[in-house]
């Protein structure tokens, strides 16, 4: 029963991240240093998505980097560095790719 309604809950998840893919995602990349442990990247991933219009986002705590993709007409990477900085990991952009 648990195993069904996480299936049902990734495909509601899915199903809502492609109606909300009208806009061509963006994809930034973002240096987190102060991520010295591997629960840091679940922190930082979980501030991410509370920021509307980023879809998807990836945290590498041995590069110490986080990956963002994200709708530019919703926000921005303004937003998204704010967004890890109020979550105590303050991050610089190193590279944004459409
Ligand atoms: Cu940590």
């Amino acid at each position: 029963m648990k195993n069904l309604i996480a299936t049902l809950g990734i495909a509601i998840t899915l199903a809502g991240s492609s109606l909300a893919a009208s806009a061509v995602p963006k994809t930034v990349t973002l240096s987190v240093p102060s991520m010295d442990c591997p629960v840091c990247p679940i922190t930082v991933k979980k501030a991410l998505t509370q920021v509307s219009g980023v879809s998807q986002t990836s945290g590498n705590f041995g590069k110490r980097e986080a990956v963002v993709t994200f709708d530019d007409a919703k926000t921005n990477v303004g937003a998204i560095t704010e967004s890890t900085k109020n979550a105590g990991y303050p991050s610089t952009v190193m590279g944004v790719a459409n």
